[in-house]
């Protein structure tokens, strides 16, 4: 497909607002081949004394005289799949963390009409730099939520390339930081694609139900803004299986903010039994964007969740973005459907999705599939809290995430952090993030993955000064792994905040096909053993609204080194890493099964 441009030459790249429901916008997709260059040292970005260098790899240069001297060449370069990560696409690569250059061409046809394009990246894992033609369209840092440049003026008709410089070398001040119990994927690892749009657009929307319902009514809250304040643009919004259909002029921000109403007794509410979405078409200029969109209500009262006003068990399970089979990186809405599989299969209607915004397949295909869905940034472990830059970053990344993700239905927790050490400047950097999160979004909880302490022996007690700004207090515990198992039955909890509670890890690790005696640990029976015990335990914690155990499928993880067991995977999958049922999924199963 070739696309229409009138570019401005001269003119520069900017990023710009990550463009909402880009699925369904007019798009070419630049995914497929790309050509790779490994630059350990990044020579193609510095000399040879540091300084960023003009004669860089993103010129993608090729020697025009005999004696030129041009040390690489893309087009001799070997190629890899994108959206994917290297290090599952290269044997070399396997446990590469440092910089890899990207480099591929397409074809732009100029009809004259002036529409302006989109370079969007659903993500690239860490820090990516991109050039196209040989100018700088810009710089994201953040491995897992999307940003767009609009590049239209460093198109031309005709061949065009692009070219990606990748890092993701670990840092302390990164997020998440050094340390991180998951294989740091290195690459492009989800879709590009070159988005078409007039030069004003519907750049973001937000469509939700209105808590509230006056008699036999209910609310539809509609928010959008146009990339330009301009004032008197005529939006239509229109979702036709509910016979709504208006139209609203913008103000002088660009924006439009309405309530439609609507008939209780007309509108199915969506819910994991019946995941119910309605199509919703906004109009402008004759353009049309469309999406499916969910109505529901997420709150909570005292220790319960009620979804729709109704209490809800949340019957969970974590999972990375993992395809199986070693397969790395997850990328495809077909990936997606595999593991959300076998989480319905396990009788979940609700995941964790850890440790970081998962793409947007994952998410979309949940809804379909009536989960429900725990979001969340990588706050993970030992963050620099002192630092600004640190906290703009994950600040950042939570704003992508909730703006990506804020139509869907089934998103109904944000999670800020897992697992972070106590201190003042760690409260501090978390309540300014957890204020913030409600300024973006108030149709959803907040959340966190804390830890519990031990007061005495076998008394738990969940003390984080970070209670008051959540509405779901949740803890990772695992007793049976890093505590003995036969302390299980004796443990009491002591969770002092009148809020629900939800579990977000529990576990311990099993090989497939290991058998043994129940304290035989990496036996499918001590793993059996453990979720018996901790099944049991749990069951008596007050306000228990929910569960998220450790894992779905084992997993990669550099810190898993032990040989013969482990081989750098996670062992504490109900599943194999190849989807294979260990003894535990069936015990967990059968709990779930006992839960309304
Ligand atoms: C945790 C972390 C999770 C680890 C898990 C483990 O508490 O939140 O990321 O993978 O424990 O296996 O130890």
């Amino acid at each position: 497909m070739m696309l229409a441009i009138a570019g401005v030459m001269g003119a520069q790249a900017q990023e710009v607002p990550q463009v909402t429901n880009v699925m369904n916008r007019e798009a070419v997709s630049l995914n497929g081949e790309w050509h790779y260059i490994v630059d350990v040292q990044e020579e193609g970005y510095y000399d040879y004394r540091m300084k960023f260098t003009p004669w860089g790899f993103f010129h993608n240069a090729k020697p025009q005289r005999p004696e030129d001297l041009i040390e690489y060449d893309f087009d001799a370069a070997p190629t890899m799949q994108v959206p994917g990560d290297w290090n599952t696409q290269d044997d070399k690569l396997f446990f590469y963390e440092g910089t890899v250059w990207f480099q591929r061409s397409f074809n732009i046809a100029s009809n004259g009409q002036s529409r302006r394009v989109l370079l969007y990246f659903g993500a690239v894992n860490y820090d990516c730099r991109v050039w196209v033609n040989g100018r700088e369209a810009g710089h994201h840092v953040g491995g897992f939520t999307p940003f767009n440049f609009d590049v239209t003026d460093l198109l031309h008709e005709g061949k065009n390339f692009v070219i990606v410089k990748v890092d993701n070398k670990r840092s302390a001040s990164a997020v998440p930081t050094q340390i991180f119990d998951w294989w740091n994927y290195g690459g492009i690892t989800r879709d590009v694609m070159l988005v078409n749009v007039a030069p004003t657009y519907i750049e973001d929307y937000s469509i939700g139900l209105d808590k509230a319902a006056k008699g036999k009514k209910r609310f539809i809250n509609v928010r959008l803004n146009l990339n330009r304040k301009e004032a008197g643009r005529e939006v239509t919004l229109s979702i036709p299986e509910l016979k709504l259909k208006q139209t609203f002029t913008t103000d002088a921000e660009g924006c439009v903010s309405t309530q439609l109403a609507t008939q209780s007794s007309k509108l199915s509410l969506w819910s994991p039994e019946t995941p119910r979405r309605y199509r919703v078409e906004l109009t402008l200029d004759g353009e049309t964007i469309s999406d499916s969109i969910g109505f529901r209500t997420i709150e909570t009262r005292g220790k319960q969740i009620l979804l729709n006003g109704q209490p809800v068990f949340l019957k969970g399970v974590c999972l990375h973005e993992e395809k199986a089979n070693g397969g790395g990186r997850a990328t495809s809405a077909e990936d997606a459907r595999t593991l959300l599989s076998w989480a319905k299969e396990l009788g979940c209607n609700f995941v964790r999705l850890a440790h970081y915004p998962h793409n947007e397949y994952m998410v979309r295909e949940a809804e379909r599939m009536g989960i429900m869905v725990w979001s969340e940034i990588p706050c993970y472990w030992t963050i620099n809290w002192k630092s600004e830059d640190t906290y703009q970053n994950a600040q950042r990344q939570l704003t992508d995430m909730i703006r990506r993700d804020k139509n869907r239905a089934n998103v109904v927790i944000w999670s800020i952090a897992n697992e972070t050490p106590h201190s003042a400047e760690r409260d501090a950097f978390l309540g300014r993030l957890a204020r913030y999160a409600r300024t973006q979004d108030t149709t959803r909880l907040i959340s966190m993955a804390m830890e519990v302490t031990g007061a005495s022996n076998y008394v738990n007690r969940l003390q984080d000064n970070m209670h008051e700004l959540v509405d779901v207090v949740s803890f990772n515990q695992y007793v049976g792994w890093y505590r003995d198992v036969n302390d299980a039955p004796k443990m009491r909890w002591e969770i002092p905040y009148d809020k629900p509670v939800i579990v977000s890890e529990f576990g311990g690790g099993a090989k497939y096909g290991l058998h043994g005696a129940k304290n035989q640990r990496w036996t499918e029976e001590f793993q059996e053993n453990l979720y018996r015990e901790n099944l049991a335990m749990l069951d008596k914690i007050d306000g228990l609204s929910g569960t998220t155990p450790w894992i779905l499928k084992d997993f990669r993880s550099p810190r898993r080194v032990l040989t013969g067991i482990q081989d750098y995977y996670n062992m504490k999958g109900l599943l194999s890493d190849k989807g294979e049922k260990k003894k535990a999924w069936y015990v967990l199963k059968e709990w779930y099964e006992g839960k309304e």
